[in-house]
């Protein structure tokens, strides 16, 4: 008996270096996610990717000798309490986790400037407390001689814990790849990932996005092929002259992207009332594009930026603005700051979120205002209600030295617009309680937001000297609920004709004096953006893929998934099927439709290439020389 004690006495001691690197670790690991999930009141939901990621990290030192393993695991120790104090600290300032794309291209602080060291707290070493109290244990352990195990022993070892470990982790993410798609790989909210699955597999999952994407685009372009796409990013004779070309150098350029803007809201009634008396009043006023499709993917409302900022499509998986963070743009903000205008991008919320702190710094934005730049005295849904942010919106750019460039993007219509306290009383019939119906109310509060504020922007003068351009991000009845919405349109039997069709978004350009007012009916997406404005602004249009809608007919509307349309044809690339869209029947391939469906595809090449090759910074880099 005395004998097995000391048997065992002597393994615990042999590997006492393991046992603390199990217990050690994961407290720490606890201690960072209760910072950023305090809400939750037991380790339960955590305890499991802690641990598991914990182990397999532990599973790699134990293939080495004793005195290996101890050391590999003490710089482990090191290592991952540095990680979780600057995880800390950039927590504390953002309210989002670091990733390698903040540390590669630094982050954007907007309004609010603060220096590293006051958001250090002393407590914060307190992380590192360990790996000083542990020195005499590593004295200790020189001198102690230990047990050790055969080579063919440690790999069993190392099976023995890498398996289970691996396996319940692996489920973990699994999981919430399942009931998140698409988060893993957009990486959209860190936040998220962190709470449920640890700091230590975020930053393994963000180093195997990065490498993944490096491996993926290795692959160099032939000379022929960088000046094929060089020639076809440079529109400054295709998109010019038009009619609009410099007429509004010098003016204040005021985005609104809105929220969740479909386009069957305007002009529609419910119960009698329209959805959207501000915007059907404007429209009136504005110049109104009544086939405007979003043209997004993964990325929703960032790709909707991406688009319409710099005149790309979206990556084919994943989100741009977590992708492409760390390349070079010939963007919209850029172009002006080129002008001498002042550069801004206004959204009430959390900084990080889509890697916006990082990604507005690649376009240039001057300034971000972002959350903490906004007083957060309202909340409607997801954050700061729409009210209270266009009211402080419009103080700023009061504030803003003209000519101006103002990227404003709303947020209270976000889904699933259940928040209707913030709504008021919107009566929406038998509609109630769907998530249709919270729409309505949602998207009807939001408009009477955007109704204040482009009235306070009449009033006040601004908008003479401005031109005002509004547009909604991407849908907002999910294909799920997508038959609500068939029934609110009246659409028996429907295609997936009617399905795009419904996907479009209004777009409107005011000008001064309520100019060019009317409507336009030709076919165009939120990548025309950019052209078009380049055109009005007299900006140059060397990189990018959209067309000016002055200037260009027979345009392709093109969409991520190889679909598109010319106006005349919708092309559904996930059936392979072509719609006439004045008669909704299908028709055949012809030898014109074939060239505009292999168009789409090379167009979509062209946007990959270029950003998967960062070859705007190759091309620009060329041209100084
Ligand atoms: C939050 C907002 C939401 O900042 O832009 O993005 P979405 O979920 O619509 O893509
Ligand atoms: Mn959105």
């Amino acid at each position: 008996m005395r004998n097995l004690i000391k048997k065992l006495k002597n393994f615990l001691l042999d590997n006492l270096d393991i046992v603390l690197f199990v217990i050690i670790i994961p407290m720490k690991l606890i201690k960072f996610d209760r910072l950023i999930y305090p809400e939750y009141t037991h380790y339960k939901l955590i305890i499991k990717p802690i641990l598991s990621s914990t182990i397999c990290a532990l599973s790699i030192a134990v293939i080495f000798k004793n005195k290996i393993r101890t050391r590999i695991l003490y710089i482990l120790d090191i290592v991952i309490s540095i990680l979780v104090i600057v995880d800390t600290v950039y927590f504390r300032y953002f309210k989002d986790i670091i990733s390698i794309g903040v540390i590669k291209n630094g982050v954007m602080l907007g309004g609010v400037k603060s220096s590293v060291t006051s958001l250090i707290s002393p407590y914060d070493f307190l992380y590192l407390i360990d790996v000083v109290l542990l020195i005499p244990f590593l004295f200790f352990y020189r001198r102690h001689k230990r047990y050790e195990l055969k080579l063919i022993f440690r790999f069993a070892l190392f099976f023995i814990l890498v398996i289970p470990a691996g396996y319940v982790n692996g489920k973990t993410i699994y999981k919430m790849s399942v009931s998140q798609p698409n988060l893993l790989k957009t990486m959209y909210n860190k936040v998220y990932i962190n709470k449920f699955l640890g700091t230590l597999d975020f930053h393994v999952l963000d180093l195997y996005n990065v490498t993944e994407n490096k491996i993926s685009n290795s692959k160099r372009l032939s000379k022929d092929t960088e000046n094929t796409i060089k020639n076809a990013l440079n529109k400054n004779e295709a998109n010019a002259p038009s009619s609009m070309t410099g007429l509004y150098k010098g003016k204040n350029l005021i985005m609104i992207q809105v929220e969740a803007l479909q386009q069957f809201v305007i002009n529609s009634k419910v119960e009698n009332q329209e959805i959207t008396p501000n915007l059907n009043r404007w429209i009136n006023k504005s110049l109104y594009f009544n086939n405007f499709f979003y043209q997004v993917s993964s990325g929703n409302t960032s790709d909707a930026e991406f688009l319409a900022n710099n005149s790309f499509y979206p990556a084919a998986s994943g989100a741009a603005y977590y992708l492409y963070a760390g390349n070079t743009y010939s963007s919209l903000a850029k172009e002006m700051n080129d002008n001498n205008y002042y550069t801004a991008v206004l959204h009430g919320y959390k900084e990080g979120f889509w890697n916006r702190n990082v990604m507005y710094k690649a376009e240039k934005f001057k300034d971000f205002f972002g959350e903490k730049s906004f007083n957060i005295n309202e909340n409607v849904g997801l954050g700061l209600s729409d009210k209270s942010f266009l009211n402080q919106s419009f103080n700023k750019l009061k504030s803003f030295s003209s000519p101006y460039y103002s990227f404003i993007i709303t947020l209270s219509s976000h889904y699933p617009y259940d928040d209707t306290k913030g709504y008021g009383d919107f009566n929406v019939g038998d509609y109630e309680g769907t998530l249709l119906g919270n729409y309505l109310k949602g998207i009807h509060y939001t408009d009477a937001q955007l109704g204040t504020f482009l009235d306070k922007l009449e009033k006040s003068g601004i908008m003479d000297n401005s031109v005002v351009i509004l547009y909604g991000d991407h849908y907002a009845i999910p294909k799920d609920k997508i038959n609500d919405l068939y029934d609110f349109e009246n659409i028996k039997n429907p295609t997936d004709l009617d399905w795009y069709e419904l996907q479009k978004v209004p777009m409107l350009i005011h000008f001064p004096k309520d100019q060019y007012k009317g409507i336009n009916s030709e076919y165009s997406g939120q990548i025309d953006l950019y052209p078009t404005i380049a055109n009005m602004f007299n900006l140059p249009q060397n990189y990018m893929l959209g067309t000016d809608l002055f200037a260009s007919k027979n345009r392709n509307v093109i969409f991520r998934n190889g679909s598109f349309t010319d106006g005349n044809v919708f092309y559904v690339s996930w059936t392979n099927t072509y719609y006439d869209i004045k008669t909704g029947s299908v028709i055949p391939e012809s030898t014109k439709l074939k060239q505009e469906k292999d168009n789409a595809l090379t167009q979509l090449e062209y946007s990959d290439n270029t950003l998967n090759h960062n070859l705007i910074k190759k091309f620009t880099v060329k041209q100084k020389k």
